[in-house]
């Protein structure tokens, strides 16, 4: 869906859409600006790897005039896959950049669209430096709640926004839309790359057709925790980058076993809402000066 926006309230087509397939592509909802924070973040943990991988002599150059979109990749290209999974395949690095873009307002917006404006960003949240060829990149068909089986009923709501154009070369996502009424299914620890993603089984599937979601830079796709969604090699030369955020409303558990989430918007308590201090603090919430009022 290629809507116009308003600040990032959806319209009733998308919403509409957004309920019955169970997911929602949003094109080009995030600037330049609005990304600016967090591709800091992550260009400054790949210069934290860069160093390392100097220090350790498995590099003599540590590539900074490199793009963005290159230099994680370049990094790595005569290094092995278990050179490049020492620093994990998924990183929740405590940013001030991810901070940043977890609070956009206009990611808020859309998700208010879908669950009001009690919003609480969930602990999970991942940034996604999918580099060429490492078979841990690719993500088997699976079901978020998987991974949060016994926690939380629904929603929470997956954002995944890809921080440079995510297409079927460097990995995009692929969706099976309207599984988002499915119960769990039953998953297992997949086998092929060792990373121990939770994967579906082919018979699993269902006669479900597969939408290809290339997305532009800055686009979000919305899907829910049950829709089944699954993700291919990077088969480019770059980095595909992407982050995946999740919101729900402040009413569910807040599964605290997974990491600290935040309020992210309140109408009804907006002195509540975290700072980025609060986050970097692991406080949920902002503590208001007089509690008298609360
Ligand atoms: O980024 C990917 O390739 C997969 C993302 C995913 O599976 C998720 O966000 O749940």
């Amino acid at each position: 869906m290629n809507d116009q926006h308003n600040g990032g309230s959806l319209t009733k087509e998308q919403m509409e859409f957004y309920n019955r397939e169970g997911y929602l592509l949003i094109d080009r909802l995030l600037t330049e600006e609005d990304m600016a924070p967090a591709k800091e973040a992550m260009n400054s943990k790949v210069s934290i790897i860069a160093n390392d991988l100097l220090n350790a002599g498995l590099i003599n150059d540590l590539l900074e005039d490199r793009p963005f979109q290159y230099r994680l990749a370049e990094l790595f290209q005569d290094l092995t896959p278990d050179d490049f999974l020492k620093y994990g395949r998924g990183w929740r690095d405590r940013l001030p950049g991810y901070f940043h873009l977890m609070s956009n307002p206009k990611i808020l917006d859309a998700v208010q669209s879908l669950i009001g404006s009690e919003i609480y960003a969930n602990p999970v949240y991942n940034t996604r430096p999918k580099i060429p060829r490492v078979a841990a990149g690719a993500v088997p068909w699976h079901q978020d709640k998987s991974y949060w089986p016994d926690a939380n009923s629904n929603p929470v709501i997956t954002v995944w926004i890809p921080l440079v154009d995510a297409n079927e070369e460097n990995g995009c996502l692929h969706i099976k839309p309207r599984t988002h009424r499915k119960r769990l299914l039953e998953w297992h620890a997949e086998q092929y790359s060792g990373t121990g993603y939770t994967a579906l089984r082919e018979d699993q599937l269902g006669s479900t057709e597969t939408v290809i979601l290339p997305a532009a830079a800055g686009s979000a796709i919305l899907f829910n925790d049950r829709c089944l969604h699954m993700s291919t090699l990077n088969q480019s030369d770059g980095v595909r980058w992407s982050v995946d955020l999740r919101y729900q409303p402040t009413d569910q558990d807040p599964m605290p076993n997974y990491g600290t989430g935040f309020l992210a918007r309140s109408a009804v308590r907006p002195e509540r809402v975290a700072t980025l201090e609060d986050w970097l603090a692991d406080r949920e919430e902002h503590e208001a000066e007089n509690r008298s009022v609360i």
